[in-house]
């Protein structure tokens, strides 16, 4: 990769606008000569944030993905990148410990049991105060900063005591569960007091706003007012800021006849089934995988199904493969893809394809075309991009989505087939009534949900917050980019 000449000066004048994330929002990968070069992440927070980044001279401050030394600055695609360090004992405490495996199955009400360990609390403040750092040496005079996730949590609090000047950002990608299951954290009070540090703090749904304001009440006494939250060292406004996909770029897949071609070929590879039902998650405890594969295997043992006209594909995207919680996930949802297959399925006819892979957006979109039903299942999820990505992609207004109300997807998109996965029987009665939908109805459903969509994109959502968030400076305002 080629030195960046001058960085430091553009570095000196400082940002105007600086985003930090665990990841950075690029991928190092090896071109065909076999050299490395960095690529744009697929993630919508990248796209919505490029060209208002771009426009604000705006600088991105996260993990580049390997541990040890980080490459110095550079700049791609007209975004600022700055690498932060992470060596192997913080990918271990800070990254795949109290990340990962205590703050990510509390915050999704304990599905699985949350793991509280000293050390990789005290290795998740030590990175929370590098990134603070990293972003109070690099922001202009009364910058925006805008922090993402679980990971940060304490750093709005660092900065704002190493920066008074700034106007900080925090937004929760994931659940922020009630203060009964919050307060087992042993980092309770430092997280919270972490988060007030921000001047505007965004969730997904209103109910991880309301649980901010009972926790600010409950552990530090704060006093809400609206939206705004009053407490000892300031004032933050907690507001729901649903994310949402980019619409455009998904129905212009969606209408590219080589994808269409493709989502056509799918289906005559896997025998032309009556019925395709899909699903697409990272292999996560949090999706209800094994809830669904469980419904879908009764569903054939009772004939409620033809195991001979009825397909499932699950796409399991590798996730976090280094924590046990993962690992014992895969096992068993191997075990019962394969008990199924073992029992349903004829020679050259699996009734369960399970595709332990990641794909690209092309061959995802042509998934989502070829899909009669799509099954989100999660047990908790922040918001779930899937369901929405199904929706934008079903231009013709066909197919039925199986969504489950303990999704935030769930608050917008109400005209899906809504279930609590947990309750096997519902959870199969809606598969069946999804994929029993006569064309009318599906339209009936799809048209409301897909109309929400094109009026609420990930352009308007992080416009929406970032205009929020610069108010009270009086600045110009971000218009969402076209
Ligand atoms: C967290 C919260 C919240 C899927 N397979 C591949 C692939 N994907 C893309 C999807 C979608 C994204 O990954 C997954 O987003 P989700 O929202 O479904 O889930 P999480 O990863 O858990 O995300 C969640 C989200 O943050 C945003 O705030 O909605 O609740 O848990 O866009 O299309 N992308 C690529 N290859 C794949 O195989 N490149």
């Amino acid at each position: 990769m080629a030195p960046d000449p001058g960085a430091a000066g553009i570095d000196r004048a400082g940002y105007d606008l600086i985003v930090l994330a665990n990841r950075l929002p690029v991928d190092r990968v090896a071109d065909s000569a076999g050299a490395d070069r960095w690529q744009r992440s697929p993630g919508g927070l990248v796209t919505a944030l490029h060209p208002i980044m771009r426009a604000q001279r705006g600088a991105w401050i996260g993990w580049h993905g390997q541990p040890g030394p980080p490459p110095d600055p550079f700049t791609h695609d007209g975004i600022r990148l700055h690498p932060v360090e992470l060596s192997e004992d913080d990918v271990d405490g800070y990254y795949e410990g109290q990340s990962n495996a205590t703050i990510w199955p509390l915050y999704h009400d304990a599905v699985e049991q949350p793991i509280f360990d000293r050390d990789w609390r005290r290795s998740y403040r030590e990175v929370n105060e590098r990134f603070a750092a990293a972003a109070a040496g690099l922001a202009a005079p009364g910058a925006l900063v805008w922090v993402h996730d679980y990971h940060l949590q304490l750093v709005p609090g660092i900065l704002r005591r190493l920066r008074p000047d700034l106007r900080i950002g925090f937004f929760l990608h994931i659940p922020l569960p009630p203060v009964e299951l919050f307060c087992q954290m042993p980092l309770r009070e430092e997280i919270m007091r972490g988060l007030l540090g921000a001047d505007l703090v965004g969730f997904q749904h209103p109910h991880g706003t309301r649980n901010f304001q009972r926790l600010a009440a409950h552990l530090l006494a704060a006093k809400t007012t609206g939206e705004v939250i009053e407490h000892a060292e300031g004032v933050t406004t907690a507001a729901t800021f649903p994310i949402s996909i980019d619409v455009a770029t998904q129905q212009r897949l969606a209408d590219d006849p080589q994808v269409r071609a493709r989502a056509a070929e799918i289906r005559r590879e896997l025998g032309d089934p009556q019925t395709l039902i899909l699903g697409v998650d990272r292999l996560d405890y949090t999706k209800g995988i094994e809830h669904r594969l469980t419904a879908f295997g009764e569903l054939l043992a009772e004939g409620r199904l033809d195991p001979a006209k009825t397909v499932l594909v699950q796409v399991a995207v590798p996730s976090r493969q280094r924590i046990d919680h993962y690992q014992a996930l895969r096992e068993r949802v191997e075990r019962t893809v394969s008990r199924i297959n073992g029992v349903h399925a004829g020679i050259g006819r699996l009734c369960v394809h399970y595709l332990h892979q990641s794909y690209d957006r092309a061959e995802l979109a042509a998934l989502y075309l070829a899909a009669d039903v799509m099954a989100v299942t999660p047990l908790r999820d922040g918001m779930n991009l899937v369901a929405k990505e199904y929706v934008a992609t079903r231009t013709d207004d066909t197919g039925a989505l199986v969504l489950s109300e303990f999704a935030g997807a769930a608050a917008e998109l109400s005209q899906a087939w809504t279930v609590n996965p947990h309750d096997l029987d519902r959870l199969k009665d809606a598969i069946v009534a999804a994929a029993h939908a006569e064309r009318e109805q599906q339209t009936a459903r799809m048209r409301p949900m897909r109309a929400h969509l094109r009026r609420h994109d990930v352009n308007r959502w992080a416009a929406d917050f970032l205009n929020r968030l610069e108010t009270p400076a009086g600045r110009g305002r971000v218009e969402a980019a076209a």
